[in-house]
């Protein structure tokens, strides 16, 4: 399970989220300005709109935006 998150964003509130239920995604962290993610992987075929928070779930092809 991969969590794509980016500094002071919303998706601190679901990393929060995912802090309360004890759960520890892989965390990838997207630079919103840069457009680069800690993982060198192309953020743009995980979401095309280049937004955050974006959730990819082991075996699934889609991400839950
Ligand atoms: N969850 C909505 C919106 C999420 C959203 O607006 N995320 C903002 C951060 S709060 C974002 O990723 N902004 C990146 C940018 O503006 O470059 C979506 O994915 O359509």
């Amino acid at each position: 399970m991969k969590l794509y998150i980016a500094r002071a964003t919303c998706s601190l509130a679901v990393q929060a989220v995912f802090n309360e239920l004890n759960l520890a995604p892989e965390l990838v962290h997207f630079d919103v300005f840069g457009k680069t993610t800690s993982d060198q992987s192309d953020f743009a075929e995980i979401n095309p709109l280049l937004y955050v928070p974006a959730l990819v779930l082991e075996g699934e092809d889609e991400p839950l935006i």
